[in-house]
């Protein structure tokens, strides 16, 4: 498959102002009727023809202004027609199977409705269209099928007209906003819904309909409350209006991602959806709020000014994903969300960006699109907006983000046109800056303080590491929030933002007769890697004083990150390590005595570092000694620090079920203790979570206590996991939950059960939530995938190989795990190529899976 350029990009030479189409249902055939207006764009350079893309099309006829069609003819599975004159009617009938597309792009039948995923490329597999985000069209759409079957007819816009004859309905809708083709969608189904309104600030009533299938509708309350919230917020954070009388969700089974934003018509996973106390935990109300959010935010950010090309994807993702960690800050705790941002981030992308998958986020090339709706285009674009929002400061930026919605309503804009906004609305200087949408890469700055007389100086110098493409880099704009704290008083001087502009500088702080302590990327303002040689003491203060949330966590992080990385490379001897976890208790200590603290940010500040992470901060990994000395840790804070845990579980147990931040706070902190006992007292623990699990009234307790126990060998394992899938049998979603307990956790069996799970008769391939919750878990589980001998490496290999026919894009998603292995030992990093490389030589791989195995191995 060929690879596209982002620079050859030129307008299409047709305009389609208008698409009408007739979609007569049927899950095993559906049969749709297209017409387009056609007319020469005189903004691009006159074509003889018109390239119309299609995806497993079958075309069932075509004519052109009512009559033949003379000049068309396929190229690949592209319809090309020959056209002369200035404007013509085509009319295009197709026939599909929507029951056989278990790829699940395009039309496809899901638990007995009809559905449609179309971006980035699937309106493609529904009519031969030029399917490319920059033709805008209106749309009318009339949908008939048996109402027995489905009863609810639903598309883009607003219901204009419907009917019945005998058993047979019809509806057609008009979407009065002119749209891209991946923004189109379909309903057809036995729905019912939660029905509630809003009313704009400027006196729009909109109705709003959470669609779920009967049954789950006493679970929606959380997803309408959270799109009522994400809709007053976007008017009162960016002046952002909805502009239709009408707002719908559903929730389908069957989904390749999170959500859709569908203009006026979302559809979503039903993990995003669904929600009660008894089977949703607080991290899944969390994230329910957090991308109804986002999807509600695209229709100002994605859908009315949406990209020129797939190359501009940043420009709707990022900017939208700052939107809804924003949303999200401002609802519950904001250095909570933040740290919750940053680890996602440092996971996934950090990982991304060192691995040879990295990409800029706005790359220059690809050839399946569907694999680049990655961390870096997602989660680092909204990192590189936010540095932006810093640098401005709110409401600087607010008319940077006004006069780019003002300016480009309508369009479909680039991520040049974006920043040129925030630019002209903020009146800052980004030349420098647009550096971050080119280069890849995670810039390391190096930090170091010096003292001397009254005056510090702060020394940085960045270097930003080549990636695939690009061997050298130039400097960018570095944001760091700094403060200095003085060690005797714990007071700061108050914080301020310097920026590294160049490959070094120096700023200088006078009034200090002592070394101060830094603290340094307070709030995380800026995507990169410090790296510093800091005293432990310096740490264990900023852990216990540092008046940034944010900067407390990640003292607590390094002063644990760095001793394992010293303790995994033997660079700390025995007494030294000694010596740093007596401080790393010492510094648990107060956070867990800390009575100003909130119990959720005392979590935050309890966690210990992930191995991912960890990894990340060596050039050369094994797993195993990782997974060894970070356990090692833990049962090490567990014995010294068992009373004090004992004491903080003692103080929140008894707090009755509530969504309110204190009574999350203490779900998480009872969780986190469980885990150190589960690592120093299994025998204690096991009782413990146990019994948590028996009396607990909500899905947090029951499966933190169910997580710890699927790690220890004890009769309550096998005893709380049967009971806990006779409980949940036939909900899917928290069965789903129950998969990947079991493939993430620490048992030393975990790849047996991971293999025995497979041939469970509730396992599938079929539905994509499913895969993921047993094989990304297991993926992601380093003790388990790390496996000396390869079996897990084996086990991902073939998954890939079954699911690449079924359901490509979920299959292609499982490459990057194995793409690591250049940073991993020797041993390991032969057997994970060696299963690459099988999967490379299949004879028929998806233009999906290819290219991630090419990039992975190349
Ligand atoms: N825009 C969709 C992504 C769909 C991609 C499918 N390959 C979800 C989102 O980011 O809101
Ligand atoms: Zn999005």
């Amino acid at each position: 498959p060929p690879e596209i350029q982002r620079s050859d990009y030129t307008p299409f030479a047709w305009l389609i102002p208008t698409i009408r189409m007739e979609f007569d249902l049927g899950l095993d055939k559906t049969r749709v009727v297209t017409r387009l207006d056609v007319e020469r764009n005189p903004d691009a350079d006159a074509s003889p023809t018109i390239r119309l893309n299609g995806d497993s099309l079958e075309l069932v006829s075509i004519t052109c202004d009512g009559g033949d069609c003379a000049g068309h003819m396929m190229d690949g599975d592209d319809l090309v027609v020959t056209l002369e004159g200035e404007r013509h009617t085509l009319e295009i009938v197709t026939e599909l199977d929507p029951s056989d597309n278990s790829q699940l792009m395009g039309l496809y039948a899901s638990n007995g409705m009809l559905c449609t995923q179309c971006e980035a490329e699937g309106f493609r597999r529904i009519t031969f269209f030029p399917d490319r985000p920059d033709v805008l069209s209106t749309y009318t759409v009339r949908m008939s099928g048996p109402k027995a079957q489905f009863p609810v007819l639903l598309c883009n816009g607003n219901r204009t007209d419907a009917g019945e004859e005998g058993g047979t309905h019809w509806a057609e809708w008009q979407d009065p906003w002119p749209k891209p083709s991946y923004l189109f969608a379909l309903v057809a189904g036995d729905l019912v819904a939660r029905t509630d309104s809003f009313t704009t600030a400027s006196g729009r009533k909109v109705e709003l309909n959470v669609w779920v299938r009967d049954g789950d509708l006493d679970r929606t309350e959380h997803a309408m409350e959270s799109l009522k919230r994400s809709m007053k917020w976007d008017e009162e954070t960016f002046g952002r209006e909805y502009d239709l009388d009408l707002f719908n969700i559903v929730a389908v089974s069957d989904f390749n991602m999170g959500a859709m934003e569908n203009k006026g018509l979302n559809i979503f996973n039903t993990k995003y959806v669904l929600a009660d106390p008894d089977t949703a935990t607080d991290g899944d109300y969390d994230g329910i709020e957090g991308v109804i959010g986002h999807e509600y935010f695209h229709n100002w950010s994605g859908n009315r000014i949406t990209c020129r090309d797939w190359f501009q994807l940043s420009l709707k993702e990022g900017f939208t994903v700052l939107r809804d960690q924003l949303f999200s800050q401002d609802m519950g705790s904001a250095p909570v969300k933040r740290i919750e941002d940053v680890r996602v981030l440092r996971g996934v992308q950090f990982p991304e960006d060192s691995g040879p998958l990295a990409h800029p986020i706005r790359p220059d090339s690809y050839r399946e699109i569907s694999n680049f709706y990655t961390a870096t285009i997602y989660n680092k674009g909204a990192e590189v907006i936010r540095m932006m929002r810093t640098m401005a400061g709110e409401e600087r930026f607010r008319r940077g983000t006004d006069l780019y919605f003002d300016r480009h309503d309508g369009e479909a804009a680039t991520c040049e046109d974006f920043v040129k906004s925030i630019e002209d609305g903020t009146g800052m200087d980004l030349t420098q800056f647009r550096r971050w949408y080119s280069q890849a890469g995670t810039p390391k700055v190096r930090v170091d303080l010096e003292h001397t007389g009254n005056s510090a100086t702060l020394k940085l110098s960045q270097t930003i590491p080549a990636t695939p493409g690009q061997p050298n880099k130039k400097p960018m704009p570095i944001p760091l929030k700094v403060a200095l704290f003085d060690r005797q008083s714990g007071e700061n001087t108050g914080e301020e933002l310097v920026v590294l502009d160049q490959d070094s500088a120096i700023f200088t702080f006078d009034g200090f007769l002592q070394k101060p302590v830094l603290s340094i990327n307070r709030t995380f303002s800026a995507p990169v890697s410090i790296e510093r040689d800091v005293s432990r003491d310096d740490l264990v203060f900023l852990a216990a004083q540092d008046d940034d949330p944010f900067a407390r966590y990640e003292a607590m992080q390094e002063l644990m990150t760095g001793y394992l990385v010293g303790a995994v490379t033997g660079d700390l001897d025995d007494a030294g390590c000694k010596t740093a976890r007596g401080d790393i208790a010492q510094a648990m200590k107060s956070v867990i005595e800390d009575d100003r603290l909130e119990d959720l940010m005392r979590g935050e500040l309890m966690s210990m570092p992930s191995q991912a992470y960890i990894a990340e901060q060596m050039l050369v990994v094994d797993p195993g000694r990782i997974h060894a000395e970070r356990e090692a840790l833990k049962a090490d804070l567990g014995d010294r620090l068992a009373s004090q845990f004992h004491a903080l579980y003692d103080r929140v147990e008894g707090l009755p079920f509530s969504l309110d931040a204190h009574a999350k706070g203490a779900r998480k902190v009872k969780t986190l203790v469980l885990s150190y006992a589960a690592a120093s007292d299994p025998a204690k623990a096991a009782e413990l979570a146990a019994y948590q699990y028996d009396h607990s009234d909500n899905m947090t307790d029951r499966q933190g206590a169910l997580m710890v126990l699927a790690g220890l060998d004890s009769p309550e394992r096998t005893d709380k996991l049967q009971d806990f899938y006779n409980r949940y049998a036939g909900n899917a979603l928290v069965i789903d939950k129950w998969f990947a307990l079991q493939a993430s956790s620490l048992h030393p069996d975990a790849i047996d059960h991971v293999k025995a799970l497979r041939g469970h008769p509730d396992f599938t391939l079929k539905n994509p939530n499913r895969v993921r919750s047993l094989y990304m878990a297991f993926a992601a589980n380093p003790s388990a995938f790390h496996a000396a001998d390869g079996e897990g490496y084996d086990m991902i290999a073939d998954l890939v190989l079954e699911l690449d026919p079924i359901n490509a894009q979920t299959a292609a998603r499982f490459i990057p795990s194995l793409g690591r292995w250049r940073r991993i030992e020797e041993g390991r990093a032969k057997l994970m190529r060696d299963a690459l490389e099988r999967v490379a030589a299949a004879p028929k791989l998806s233009r999906d899976t290819f290219e991630q195995v090419t990039r992975s191995l190349g």
